[in-house]
């Protein structure tokens, strides 16, 4: 006899967290970048230094790779739970996962695939399974992407390393340029929710561990960065531009001069749909996550943080809350 199993329920976004009273926040200023410009590195670094985060245009992403891959996401995302499901999730980090976000009991109104961009192998198999997919167009959809997004990541970098005076220019892109690079791409989507007046958390508030982010949405608002001073700002959405973050490993690189920014995503809007997609460039597992020689030099400064390797610091990373501030761990105590 063939006994079938009950299908799982949809997902209970229910009373979910809210986050804030205020329902409309200032938006953030945001300092906008044009990679056309060669002079544009001394604007990047005084971005890194002052948010941590920075709009770019004329970035030379073709426009129709985006758009190809939101297409095969919201494909993907409006299949049934029970078909999303097959694409996998917890307890494997990688594939397609809803409302819990990490192993630590973060919770949010999001749904998301997160892909492992380096070994093909942990996702795309999963989706051959879910029907209405075809797992080759979405495949190339995100190869596609993660390529060209790479490459401007890269870019970014070197005109960082060039804008901080660093003599080899490739100093931080070779590591997303490595093999062995571990980087993350992950698809978020957030349903409309009936409780948007009350800006429920879709993804809670955290900075990202690796080097770089970027990250490209529809025109659905959202996100949201806090300022030095802890103030959240909102950030008006741009379909056809980058958002880039500074993330933890880069701060410690530039030893603290640039900054991980702290952000987050609310939903605030009850009738659409938001859907994000992040390219997190990471650094190979072996690599040493300590501040470039050179930046330590100029001012005779020592290293505000003990040496570790990506590893180690990703080993705690996905063992903590998302709102934790998982470099203090690793900071050196100052002498008293
Ligand atoms: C935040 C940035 C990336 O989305 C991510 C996230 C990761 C996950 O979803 O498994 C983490 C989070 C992120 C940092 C703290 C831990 C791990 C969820 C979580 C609670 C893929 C990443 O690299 O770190």
């Amino acid at each position: 006899m063939v006994v079938l199993s009950k299908p799982p329920a949809e997902p209970k976004f229910a009373a979910v967290k809210t986050c804030c009273k205020a329902p409309m926040l200032f938006p953030a200023p945001v300092p906008i970048i044009d990679l056309s410009k060669p002079d544009s590195k001394h604007l990047l670094v005084k971005a890194c230094e002052e948010y941590g985060f920075f709009k770019v245009i004329n970035h030379g992403v073709p426009s129709q790779l985006s758009a190809n891959l939101e297409s095969e996401a919201l494909r993907f995302f409006s299949s049934p739970l029970s078909e999303k499901l097959k694409a996998g999730g917890p307890p494997n980090p990688f594939g397609y996962g809803n409302k819990n976000v990490g192993s630590c009991g973060d919770t949010g109104w999001v749904e998301y695939l997160l892909l492992s961009p380096h070994h093909p192998e942990l996702n795309f198999h999963k989706l051959s399974s879910v029907s209405g997919m075809s797992p080759d167009n979405f495949r190339s959809a995100v190869n596609e992407y993660v390529e060209a997004v790479k490459r401007m990541a890269c870019e970014i970098l070197e005109m960082l390393a060039e804008g901080l005076m660093i003599e080899d220019r490739r100093a931080l892109s070779k590591m997303l340029m490595d093999e062995q690079s571990d980087s993350v791409f992950r698809v978020n989507h957030y349903p409309p929710c009936p409780e948007a007046g009350q800006n429920p958390i879709g993804f809670g508030e955290h900075t990202d561990p690796q080097i770089i982010s970027v990250l490209r949405s529809n025109d659905t608002s959202g996100l949201q960065i806090a300022l030095k001073d802890g103030s959240w700002r909102s950030v008006p959405p741009d379909q056809k531009s980058f958002f880039v973050n500074v993330g933890d490993s880069l701060q410690v690189m530039t030893n603290g001069r640039f900054k991980s920014v702290r952000h987050r995503v609310v939903v605030s809007n009850a009738a659409k749909s938001r859907l994000s997609m992040i390219y997190f460039g990471g650094p190979p597992l072996r690599e040493k996550i300590a501040p470039l020689p050179s930046l330590l030099v100029e001012g005779d400064q020592d290293s505000l943080y003990r040496e570790f390797t990506w590893c180690e610091y990703k080993n705690s990373v996905f063992s903590s809350r998302l709102a934790v501030n998982r470099l203090v761990r690793f900071q050196k105590v100052a002498a008293s």
